[in-house]
């Protein structure tokens, strides 16, 4: 066990309230993950998959109510209402603290209670940061030995006196003396789940709910709400973007961070394989980056994370054979379809067995008509098994980034890429960024919605000072040190509807115009919304495409872009008195050059 005094003394009051049967401190070991996971085949909460064709994979079925995260039940509880701003849940943190304790109460009768030492980051890095979250479910325990770095080695570097995130979590299912488990257990209870942020003492109370980013509260409770707080305040960016190397013929390398927000193919884009001959792709991360300026002056970024929970249904041999690679072992599958060879399937994946068993545990067959997997059923697989995942991609000092790209998918308006004018266009840039919705999850299928930096659901305090926060790195850092910004769409379609790009790979030819920009070559244009490539400077070689429909991709359109201004200014209005002077000032400029 360890020797820090606080942490000992925080696991004792929630053993305290939370009446668990035992206390289990992770160590973060294979056999710990082998011992929780046959202990989960043994009740019922987990199949395991074929072990020739599957080895050491696992399949879990949530509960029907259980299925994604909840961002109407999250909250950003900052000491001051304002603090959380316009775009988050909010509620005094003393009464959500009153609240949720009444929640907590013996919440974990009959079960384990779980203590899971983390570092998000390589163990030891200066970016890195650690927490430790306590948890009633062992299928959080696993989860998160995959997802981030877990165990004694934290203990170790925290010492006797280190800081940590405190991230407390329950399913809120407590087992009665006798009473048989259920396979997934959690609170039914919409009203009764909480995702809770307390950003001034870097907490996290998560009630209710056992999936994905409710649960592993590494993932976006930490690395993205609690972390971008702890970045405002020390000078540092915590962001939603995948990370990449990008090598050209000659062997020179550069890297790349991406915001998208979901649904525009994130993962997909972090393990792209290029179309164009010579170019490399490799991974470092595909959702969250932490960059510091370092000591050269440049920005350097680590992913946070150890592994990848990615979105299985679309993902396939075609759309992104090297994720296919990385989860044919050692990987946690939750919602998919079991097929009668203890396989797994999806939607999209290929050709569906004759019949299975869907997400819900029913007996299904495609015949049905009905989706076998659920539209949010994941994988969660190790980082290290992706085929292109960079050598470097665990260097505790992070790799330095060259550009940032921001972009949405959109049907028109937007084109394929706009080169920033500088660093606070940039930012303007993806203060508006937005996307049209394709689940209605989201919103109405085909609306816009607004998503600054694909940091709307994860930004832990006020939309307006985070911008604030983005002018002001810039400001502090000199021009040549600041990656270049740029926007991108791989969605604008004709006007008879078709796709104009056929994206996926071929979006190497942007990334090769970028490399080309980056290193003071490839030409461009000036328009009012940015810099466009120059003709002739992005590589078509080999697409068969008219020298319209090029055209078209790149096309600036200025009165489609004036109608685009009412919903920046009512987007901008949301965010009201804080958003920073500058953005408006660039929104005008925009303006001005759209008349002109
Ligand atoms: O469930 S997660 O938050 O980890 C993934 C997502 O919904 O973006
Ligand atoms: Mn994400």
């Amino acid at each position: 066990m360890t020797k820090h005094k606080p942490l000992r003394a925080w696991v004792e009051e929630w053993r305290a309230l939370c009446e668990p049967k035992a206390v289990h401190w992770c160590d973060g070991s294979q056999a710990e993950y082998d011992r929780l996971s046959n202990e989960m085949v043994a009740s019922g909460a987990a199949t395991r998959l074929d072990g020739a064709r599957w080895p050491n994979c696992l399949l879990f079925r949530s509960d029907p109510s259980d299925v994604a995260r909840v961002e109407e039940r999250t909250f950003i509880c900052s000491t001051i209402r304002e603090d959380a701003g316009p775009t988050n849940n909010w509620m005094e943190p003393a009464e959500m603290k009153a609240l949720m304790r009444k929640s907590y109460q013996g919440c974990m009768q009959g079960r384990t209670l779980y203590v899971i030492p983390y570092s998000m980051g390589p163990i030891g890095s200066p970016i890195a940061n650690i927490g430790v979250e306590i948890t009633d479910s062992p299928y959080v325990v696993v989860n998160m030995h995959i997802m981030t770095r877990v165990g004694t080695k934290v203990l170790e570097v925290l010492g006797e006196h280190g800081e940590f995130v405190r991230a407390m979590h329950s399913v809120g299912a407590p087992l009665a003396p006798g009473q048989k488990d259920v396979a997934w257990p959690c609170n039914p209870d919409i009203q009764k789940k909480f995702i809770t942020h307390f950003p001034d003492t870097r907490e996290i109370w998560s009630y209710g709910s056992g999936y994905g980013g409710n649960a592993l509260l590494g993932k976006k409770c930490h690395a993205l709400r609690i972390a971008s707080v702890q970045a405002r305040d020390e000078g540092w960016l915590a962001e939603h973007m995948l990370i990449i190397k990008l090598t050209n013929p000659a062997g020179k390398s550069i890297y790349v961070a991406a915001a998208f927000p979901s649904q525009c193919g994130k993962t997909n884009f972090a393990m792209m394989e290029p179309t164009l001959p010579g170019w490399k792709v490799q991974t470092i991360g595909d959702d969250i980056c932490w960059m510091k300026r370092a000591a050269d002056g440049r920005w350097h970024a680590i992913n946070p994370e150890a592994g990848f929970f990615g979105v299985a249904p679309g993902t396939s041999l075609k759309s992104n054979p090297n994720a296919m690679r990385t989860i044919q072992r050692n990987t946690i599958f939750t919602n998919c379809v079991l097929t009668p060879d203890n396989g797994v399937w999806w939607e999209d994946l290929g050709a569906p067995p004759a019949q299975g068993v869907d997400w819900q545990g029913k007996e299904w067959s495609p015949a049905s008509g009905k989706k076998g997997a659920h539209p949010n059923a994941r994988f969660t697989a190790p980082a290290r098994q992706c085929p292109v995942i960079a050598p470097e991609w665990e260097d505790p000092a992070g790799v330095p980034i060259s550009a940032i790209l921001f972009g949405g998918r959109r049907a028109s308006v937007v084109p394929l890429v706009t080169e920033a004018r500088d660093w606070q266009h940039g930012v303007f840039m993806g203060s508006i960024m937005g996307s049209e919705m394709t689940a209605a999850a989201f919103g109405t299928i085909g609306v816009l919605r607004r998503d600054p930096m694909a940091m709307l659901p994860f930004c832990g305090y006020h939309m307006g000072d985070y911008f604030a926060h983005w002018l002001k790195v810039g400001r502090e850092s000199r021009a040549e040190d600041l990656p270049r910004i740029y926007y991108v769409n791989w969605f604008r379609k004709s006007a008879e509807g078709q796709w104009l790009w056929p994206g996926f790979g071929d979006n190497a030819r942007v990334l090769k115009w970028i490399f080309e920009r980056v290193e003071r070559g490839g030409s461009a244009v000036e328009t009012p919304i940015g810099r466009l490539p120059a003709a002739g400077a992005l590589d078509f070689s080999g697409l068969d495409m008219s020298a319209e429909e090029q055209a078209e991709l790149f096309s600036v359109d200025p009165a489609a872009w004036r109608a685009e201004l009412p919903g920046i200014r009512e987007h901008y209005a949301k965010l009201g008195e804080r958003l920073p002077a500058a953005l408006r000032e660039e929104l005008s400029a925009l303006e001005r050059k759209l008349q002109g």
